[in-house]
C-alpha cells in the first residue's frame, strides 16, 4: 500500500481522531427496546471511551425504525451536529413488513448523509430472531452499537482527510 493510500485507510482503529470537540446525535428506535437500549449503551460508551464529551452527545427516541430517517434528517441538518448514529432493530416477522422498513431506512439514511454531507451511520440490526439480535447487542457476537460508534469516528477522520 502506498503512503498516500495508507493515510486514507480507515480500517485500523489506531490513530482515531480527537473527538473531544465533536458532537453526535444518537437516534434510537423504541421497537425491540431491550436490543436497541443495549446498542445505544454500546455506542454511547464507545464515544465516551474515545474522548467525546457527555454533553456533546444528544439522544432522540423514535417509535420505530421507520422513523429513524426523519429524525436523522432533522438532526443532521443542525449546524451543531457532526455525525448521526441511527439505532434500531427490525426482526423478521410473518409478513414482509421488515423488508419494507429495512430498505426504506437504509435508503433514507443514505439520502440524509448525502444531502447533509455528514456521516449518518446505519446501526440497525436486521435479524431473523430476537436471539440473533441479542447476540449482536452485547452477546456472543459483540455489540454492533460499539461498531456503529467506531464507524462514525472513522468517517469523521476520513472527512478531515478528504474534505
Ligand atoms: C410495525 C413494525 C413492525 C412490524 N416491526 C418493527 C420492528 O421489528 N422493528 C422496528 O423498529 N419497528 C417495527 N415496526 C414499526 C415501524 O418501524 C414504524 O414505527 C411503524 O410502521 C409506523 O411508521
Amino acid at each position: 500500500m502506498s503512503s498516500a493510500n495508507k493515510n486514507l485507510s480507515v480500517f485500523s482503529t489506531d490513530n482515531l481522531p480527537d473527538i473531544s470537540t465533536r458532537r453526535f446525535a444518537l437516534v434510537v428506535a423504541e421497537w425491540n427496546e431491550e436490543v436497541t437500549e443495549a446498542l445505544f449503551e454500546g455506542a454511547y460508551q464507545t464515544l465516551l471511551n474515545h474522548g467525546a464529551q457527555p454533553d456533546h452527545i444528544i439522544r432522540a427516541n423514535v417509535p420505530g425504525s421507520y422513523e429513524l430517517t426523519t429524525a436523522a434528517n432533522w438532526l443532521a441538518q443542525r449546524a451543531d451536529i457532526d455525525a448521526v448514529i441511527a439505532i434500531g432493530c427490525v426482526i423478521q416477522g410473518e409478513t414482509k413488513h421488515n423488508d419494507y422498513i429495512n430498505h426504506a431506512v437504509a435508503q433514507g439514511l443514505t439520502n440524509v448523509s448525502l444531502k447533509t454531507n455528514k456521516p449518518v451511520i446505519f446501526g440497525v440490526l436486521t435479524p431473523n430472531t430476537q436471539q440473533q439480535a441479542l447476540d449482536r447487542a452485547g452477546g456472543i457476537h459483540g455489540n454492533k452499537g460499539d461498531e456503529a460508534a467506531i464507524t462514525a469516528i472513522k468517517m469523521l477522520k476520513l472527512s478531515e482527510l478528504v474534505n
